[in-house]
C-alpha cells in the first residue's frame, strides 16, 4: 500500500509581523522529528522572537502528485550589491524581459514592504496581480523527494551551498517556473544577515548572486513575472498555492562565475 502523505507547515509572527515560514512534504514517521526542526528555527530566527508560531499538519493524502525537475543551480560572485544588482538585470534581460521592465522589477523588490508572499507582476502593464497585495502569493505544497534528498545534500555540500536557504529556494523556483505563465522570478531574502538572491527562470535556471543587498537590511522579497498573454492569472495562482509539486532529480550545479565573466558573456 502507498503510503500517506503529509504536508507540514510552519508560521511564525511577531506583532503581527511575519519572521519566517517553512514547509515540507513528508511521511508520516517524520513528522516528528520536523515538528522540532520548525519549531527550532522558528525561535532561532535572525528577526527576532516569535509571539505566535502555528504549526499545521495536513494528511495530503492519495492527490496526484506531480514529479518536477530542478532548475540547474550556477552562481555569479559579486564584490558589491550595486555589481550583484546589474547583474540580476542582465539575467532577467536574458529570461526575455526588456532592460525597462527589468529595472522595474528590481525597483519593486528594493521598496517593497514585508510580506509572507510574493509580488505577481504582469510584465506588459507592470500592473501587480495579486488578490491581496499586502500578503501576495504564496506558493505551497513543494519539496524535494525524499528518495534524492541525502543525494542532494552531498551534492550541494561539495559547492558549500548545502543550506536551507538554498534548498528551499531551488525547490520554490524550480516550482515557479513551471507554472503557467511564469516567465522569470527575482529574489533575495529579508533575513537581515542573508545578502545572497537570485535569477530563476526556464532560460539561465537558477541563477545565485552572493550580493543583492547590503548587511543588515531586512527589506527582501519576491517577484514573479506573469505574461498575461499565455494564461489567466488564476490558472498560475491555482498552480503555485495548490499542485502538490515533488522533485525527483538533482540539478546540475555549475562552477562559480565572476562578475567580470558573466557580464562579458
Ligand atoms: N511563496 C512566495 N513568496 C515567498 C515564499 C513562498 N513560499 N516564501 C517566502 N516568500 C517571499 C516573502 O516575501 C519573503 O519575505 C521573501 O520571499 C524572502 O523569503 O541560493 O531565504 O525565505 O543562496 O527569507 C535566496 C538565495 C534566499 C538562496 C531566499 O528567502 C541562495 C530566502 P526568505
Ligand atoms: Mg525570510
Amino acid at each position: 500500500m502507498k503510503e500517506d502523505m503529509y504536508s507540514i507547515k510552519m508560521r511564525a509572527v511577531r506583532k503581527e509581523k511575519h519572521i519566517s515560514g517553512a514547509e515540507r512534504i513528508i511521511s508520516e514517521k517524520e513528522i516528528e522529528v520536523l515538528v522540532q526542526q520548525l519549531t527550532a528555527r522558528a525561535l532561532g530566527h535572525s528577526k527576532g522572537k516569535p509571539d505566535f508560531i502555528n504549526i499545521t499538519i495536513q494528511n495530503i493524502g492519495n492527490q496526484a502528485i506531480e514529479y518536477i525537475a530542478p532548475l540547474n543551480i550556477a552562481t555569479i560572485t559579486v564584490d558589491d550589491y550595486f555589481k550583484g544588482r546589474e547583474c540580476a538585470i542582465k539575467a532577467l534581460q536574458k529570461s526575455g524581459l526588456s532592460c525597462k521592465t527589468s529595472q522595474a522589477i528590481l525597483n519593486m523588490l528594493k521598496t517593497c514592504n514585508t510580506m509572507r508572499g510574493a509580488i505577481l507582476l504582469d510584465i506588459h502593464s507592470l500592473e501587480r496581480l495579486e488578490p491581496d497585495e499586502n500578503r501576495g502569493v504564496r506558493v505551497t505544497n513543494i519539496d524535494w523527494s525524499f528518495k534524492i534528498k541525502e543525494d542532494l545534500e552531498k551534492a550541494l555540500e561539495k559547492k558549500g551551498l548545502n543550506n536551507n536557504h538554498v534548498k528551499e529556494a531551488v525547490a520554490l523556483a524550480s516550482k515557479v517556473s513551471n507554472a503557467p505563465g511564469i516567465v522569470a522570478e527575482l529574489c533575495w531574502s529579508d533575513d537581515p544577515d542573508y545578502t545572497a538572491g537570485y535569477v530563476a527562470s526556464k532560460d539561465v535556471g537558477y541563477m545565485r548572486i552572493t550580493k543583492l543587498k547590503p548587511l543588515g537590511d531586512s527589506t527582501g522579497g519576491r517577484v514573479f513575472c506573469f505574461d498575461s498573454s499565455k494564461t489567466s492569472i488564476e490558472e498560475c495562482i491555482e498552480y503555485l498555492q495548490k499542485k502538490v509539486t515533488l522533485i525527483h532529480k538533482i540539478p546540475m550545479i555549475k562552477d562559480y562565475i565572476s562578475y567580470k565573466d558573466f557580464m562579458e558573456e
